[in-house]
């Protein structure tokens, strides 16, 4: 199989192409996850706590919440997959536009106790999962990370939350996987030491590069997907733009591909703006008639570069044929 490069346009390291219609992810195509199904709250009963190591608890109804001064939040979405394959990659990820107001205004008005250290976020929902019935959503976040990062949002893309994403209130945790953003939000809870629960010391926990025992599954991986040609497409012979999306928990630098396990060649990016949204890429090249393959490699600004295959962030490939 041969195949020639054709030069992108511009030098690749100064490009910044828009980010295309596609940069938001519309609510129809994006995932979901609920571990015991979805449960239906009502706007009229739905109530929020902020209680435990606090000077004052607090109990808001959903009119008291969006009182709350709001903004917006672009942010990439993943799911870390199955808590009982940790190491499959699934690439389950979108980028959405949240409305809402940071957890640290209910934290200030809650005054933790000099006592507390860790923020525990728990969701309505309650069923059976792994066997064990009777089970909650529970995750947990030290204080000082919560304070600085977690977003409370009721709106998905400019629309009130659904109801499988959330409805009325979730938590969203940028830079961490989604398994971190707790839906259907109804208790906060300031606690001295980290809970006990089957969704965060049991699954959810993972041993990362440099260290001897697992962690909980909080920060993103670097990691990038290919979004077009899209696996088995048949496409006419000629000059095709590859195009993708990378995404890590700081700025990916560059995006390398390989066309049927070719060199490394830079592809064009798309500088990361304010927000911690992904970051597009596309190269243009020249495919002759036959099955192809072409892999993405993305490397982040702390050097961090997707592995080999065999990893949950491995680098990603897609097959497909021109004709
Ligand atoms: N209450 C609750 N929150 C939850 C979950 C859940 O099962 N229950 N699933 C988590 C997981 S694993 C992910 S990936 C995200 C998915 O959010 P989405 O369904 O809105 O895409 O929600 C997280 N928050
Ligand atoms: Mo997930």
């Amino acid at each position: 199989m041969t195949a020639s490069l054709v030069p992108p346009p511009e030098d690749p390291s100064h490009a910044d192409p828009a980010p295309g219609p596609d940069f938001i992810t519309p609510a129809g195509d994006l995932f979901v996850r609920a571990h015991m199904g979805i449960p239906r709250l009502s706007a009229d009963t739905w109530t929020l706590t902020v209680e435990g190591l606090v000077e004052r608890p607090l109990r808001l109804d959903l009119p008291a919440v969006l009182a709350h001064p709001a903004g917006q939040l672009t942010a990439v979405h993943e799911c870390f997959g199955s808590p009982l394959r940790p190491d499959v990659p699934t690439r389950a990820v979108a980028n959405v536009e949240w409305t809402g107001f940071p957890l640290a205004a209910l934290l200030d008005r809650a005054a933790p106790l000099p006592t507390a250290r860790h923020v525990v976020l728990e969701g309505a929902d309650t069923g059976s999962f792994a066997d064990e019935d009777g089970v909650s959503y529970v995750k947990d976040l030290p204080l000082t990370v919560a304070r600085r990062d977690v977003f409370l949002a009721h709106h998905l893309n400019g629309e009130p939350l659904p109801a499988r994403h959330g409805h009325p209130l979730r938590a969203v945790v940028p830079r961490m996987f989604g398994t971190n953003s707790v839906k259907w939000l109804t208790r906060i809870v300031l606690t001295d030491e980290r809970p006990e629960h089957m969704f965060t010391t049991r699954f959810y926990n993972r041993v990362l590069p440099g260290h001897d025992t697992p962690q909980p599954v909080r920060e993103v991986d670097v990691n990038s997907r290919l979004t077009s040609p899209e696996r088995d497409a048949e496409l006419p012979y000629g000059t095709i733009t590859v195009r993708g999306r990378a995404w890590s928990t700081t700025e990916v630098v560059r995006v390398d591909l390989s066309v049927d396990g070719g060199p490394w060649e830079p592809a064009r990016l798309n500088t990361l703006g304010a927000d911690p949204a992904w970051q597009g890429f596309s190269l243009r090249h020249w495919f002759t008639p036959g099955p192809h393959t072409v892999r993405s490699r993305a490397t982040d600004a702390a050097g961090r570069v997707q592995p080999p295959p065999g990893s949950r962030n491995s680098v990603h490939e897609v097959a497909f044929t021109v004709t």
